[in-house]
C-alpha cells in the first residue's frame, strides 16, 4: 500500500505467476516475508466512530423497556502483541465500554449510568504514516537484494518512469530494435491491468514479462525481484524495468535499478519538475519524448530543461523522437556506455 495517494495493494499478479501467493526460501537471505503485508498493532491506539445501538434498562418502576439512541463516543484500544492486521484491513473487534447519556421518557427527564459491550469495524487510516515508513523499510531491503543480483550477473537495470502515455514503451520498441543486434534485453513492464505493454515488447523478439499492479499505482522492489526470475535475463544484459505511469508514487520505491530513467513528453507542460519534483529529484537522465510533435505545439523544451535542472542540477537530459528516430544514437549511446561501466563494476560517474 502507499500512503501518499492511499492506494490499495490489491492483487499484484506477474504473468504465470501470484506475488500473492504463499512461497518460501526463494529470497537470497532466506528471510521470510508475508505477502500481504502484514502489520502489527503494538501500541494503544485510537478510534472515531458513531454507531446505532439499542439496549435495555430497567427503571425504579419495575419497567423494563428497550430503546434504540444514535451516540458518538471514541476511545483508545491495545491490541494483543503480535496480533496483525492486512493492510487496509476493516474489521470487528468487541470491547466493553460504559458511557452515560440522558434522555426522556414522557417529559420526565432523567439520566442512566450503564455499561455494555458492542462489536464495531474500523478501518487503519490513523496508522498509515507508520506502515508506509514500514513499507518502505521492506521495500528497501528487496531492493538490495535486487542490486545485488544484478551486479553479481552484469545485469545494467534501468527503472523507466513517467506519467501515462509519455511514450515509454514505443521508446523501448524503437530501443530495443537499435541495441538488439549486440546487447541482449529484458524488459518488465508495470501496468495496474493488461500484458498490453508485455505483448508489444515480445513482439520485437525481446524477453518480456508483465506485472499487473491492480489498484497499485507503482511497482515495487518485491514484485521486481520476482519478475526478474521470471524473464530470461543474459550476463550483461540490460533490464529495462518499465513503472506504472504516475509522477508521484513510484518516486518512492527504489527497485534496485542502477539508473532511474525519467520521460517527459513535449506535451505534458514545461512545469511538471517543479510539480513533482521527488521524480525529477530522483532520476538520472530525463528524456524530453515525442519532440517531432515540436512544430506543432507551444511548448519550450528549453523551460521544462531549466525546470529539471533547478530541481536536480545533476540531471542528463537528451531530446528524443521514437517515431522518427532524432536522439536515438545519443540515447543508444548513454545506454552502451552505463552498460560497460555495470559490466566493469564501476559507479556510474555523474549518473
Ligand atoms: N508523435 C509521437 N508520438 C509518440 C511517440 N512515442 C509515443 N507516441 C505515442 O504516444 C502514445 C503513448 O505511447 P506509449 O508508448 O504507449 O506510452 P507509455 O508511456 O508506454 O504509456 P503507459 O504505459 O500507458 O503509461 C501512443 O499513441 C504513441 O504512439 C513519439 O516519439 N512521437
Ligand atoms: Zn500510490
Ligand atoms: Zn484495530
Ligand atoms: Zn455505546
Ligand atoms: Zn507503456
Ligand atoms: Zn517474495
Amino acid at each position: 500500500m502507499c500512503g501518499t495517494c492511499g492506494c490499495g495493494d490489491g492483487e499484484t499478479k506477474i504473468e504465470a505467476a501470484s506475488v500473492n501467493a504463499a512461497h518460501g526460501g526463494r529470497h537470497g537471505d532466506a528471510r521470510g516475508h508475508d505477502h500481504a503485508h502484514d502489520h502489527d498493532h503494538d501500541g494503544p491506539h485510537h478510534h472515531d466512530h458513531a454507531h446505532d445501538h439499542a439496549h435495555e434498562h430497567t427503571h425504579e418502576d419495575g419497567v423494563t423497556h428497550s430503546h434504540p439512541h444514535t451516540h458518538h463516543h471514541s476511545h483508545d484500544h491495545q491490541h494483543g502483541e503480535g496480533e496483525e492486521h492486512g493492510d487496509g484491513d476493516h474489521h470487528d473487534h468487541g470491547h466493553g465500554h460504559h458511557h452515560s447519556h440522558a434522555h426522556s421518557h414522557g417529559g420526565d427527564d432523567h439520566r442512566h449510568e450503564h455499561g455494555h459491550s458492542h462489536s464495531h469495524e474500523h478501518d487503519h487510516k490513523a496508522r498509515v504514516v507508520k506502515i508506509e515508513q514500514d513499507v518502505l523499510s521492506k521495500n528497501d531491503a528487496f531492493a538490495r537484494e535486487n542490486r545485488a543480483r544484478f551486479a553479481r550477473d552484469g545485469v545494467l537495470a534501468l527503472n523507466l518512469v513517467s506519467s501515462p502515455g509519455s511514450g515509454k514503451t514505443t521508446l523501448l520498441v524503437a530501443t530495443i530494435e537499435r541495441l538488439k543486434a549486440d546487447v541482449p534485453v529484458a524488459v518488465i513492464e508495470g501496468d495496474q491491468q493488461t500484458t498490453n505493454d508485455a505483448e508489444r515488447i515480445r513482439a520485437t523478439g525481446a524477453p518480456a514479462i508483465q506485472i499487473n499492479t491492480g489498484k497499485g499505482c507503482h511497482l515495487d522492489a518485491h514484485m521486481t525481484g520476482h519478475a526478474a526470475e521470471n524473464v530470461a535475463l543474459a550476463k550483461g544484459a540490460v533490464l529495462f524495468i518499465e513503472n506504472v505511469g504516475n509522477l508521484v508514487c513510484p518516486a518512492m520505491f527504489d527497485l534496485g535499478e542502477e539508473a532511474r530513467v525519467v520521460l517527459c513528453s513535449v506535451t505534458e507542460g514545461e512545469d511538471k519538475p517543479l510539480k513533482y519534483p521527488d521524480m525529477f529529484r530522483t532520476s538520472h537522465l530525463m528524456l524530453i519524448t515525442k519532440v517531432d510533435l515540436l512544430p506543432h505545439l507551444d511548448f519550450d523544451a528549453d523551460a521544462l530543461a531549466a525546470n529539471a535542472r533547478a530541481i536536480n542540477p545533476r540531471i542528463r537530459i537528451l531530446r528524443v523522437s521514437a517515431k522518427t528516430g532524432e536522439g536515438m544514437d545519443a540515447w543508444a549511446g548513454w545506454l552502451r556506455a552505463q552498460r560497460t561501466l555495470a559490466l566493469t563494476g564501476l559507479e556510474a560517474p555523474g549518473a
